[in-house]
């Protein structure tokens, strides 16, 4: 079948480190639909290889975001534990095809999260929150893509890297975030610029999770989307996101 021919040169792309060409110049009427029965297929290969699901990423619900890729609508992808990085560890470039970087705030859920909720039901079923960063590797020639691309190739996730957990009681509706390399700061901005608060990310992502037929379970991190745009990374770099009232997170990037 076709989706499942797609979704393995996603898979094989993201598995081999390789660019792929974009699927819409071949198939320029794929749907958004379609886009997630390409995506999910293609992280079941990985589940078949042993990966297992720890949450889903929310992305481009920040305006600079959005405006960094030329795609203006809130997409999500399926977060595996072979993603997950060490926080203050290394990421080897060489797994990746041109990975970026983007400060992030992570969700960790104590409860199930299903359909239309409003913010309160979602922040009622947070556990805790963190200071995070998403790797990002579009598989997708020059990081170019349209909206059904990006959301096959599992909206670019490849890697996400978590600080320290802390209470739900703080309030990070508008809390400063600076992204530095090497000491020097190459994104400013505020949670805020995430959809006005991080925790629509969440109630987004209920929402769009249970379109797929879906949910978001007890134990699942929900990665709320960058504030700023992303940073490309090079070799011998360390990156840091520092957020006000959730102290940091760092990487460091090898060959
Ligand atoms: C798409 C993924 C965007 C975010 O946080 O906005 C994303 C991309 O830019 O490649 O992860
Ligand atoms: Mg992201």
């Amino acid at each position: 079948m076709e989706l499942h021919k797609l979704a393995e040169i996603l898979d094989s792309a993201a598995k081999n480190a390789t660019a792929t060409p974009q699927l819409t110049l071949s198939h320029p009427h794929l749907s958004v639909e379609d886009a997630y029965k390409i995506q999910a297929i293609s992280i079941g290969h990985r589940y078949d290889r042993g990966e297992r699901p720890i949450g889903v990423k929310m992305g481009l619900t920040s305006r600079a975001k959005m405006k960094q890729v030329g795609v203006d609508e809130v997409i999500w992808g399926r977060l595996t534990h072979a993603m997950l990085l060490e926080e203050g560890g290394h990421l080897n470039k060489s797994n990746y095809v041109h990975p970026r970087i983007e400060p992030e705030i992570a969700f960790l859920l104590n409860k199930p999260l299903k359909g239309e909720i409003t913010a309160l039901e979602a922040l009622d079923a947070v556990e805790a929150i963190a200071p995070a960063m998403e790797i990002i590797d579009s598989r997708y020639e020059n990081f170019k893509f349209s909206l059904p691309d990006v959301i096959a190739d599992n909206s670019s996730s490849s890697g996400l890297v978590i600080g320290s957990w802390f209470s739900k009681q703080i309030d990070i509706s508008n809390i400063g975030m600076v992204m530095s390399v090497d000491g020097r700061a190459v994104e400013i901005g505020s949670s805020a610029a995430i959809l006005g608060n991080p925790v629509r990310a969440l109630v987004a992502a209920a929402r769009m999770v249970a379109q797929s037929g879906e949910q978001l379970n007890a134990g699942d991190i929900v990665l709320a989307g960058a504030a700023t745009a992303a940073y490309a990374v090079s070799v011998g770099e360390t990156i840091k996101l520092e957020v006000q009232d959730l102290g940091f997170v760092s990487i460091s990037v090898e060959a």
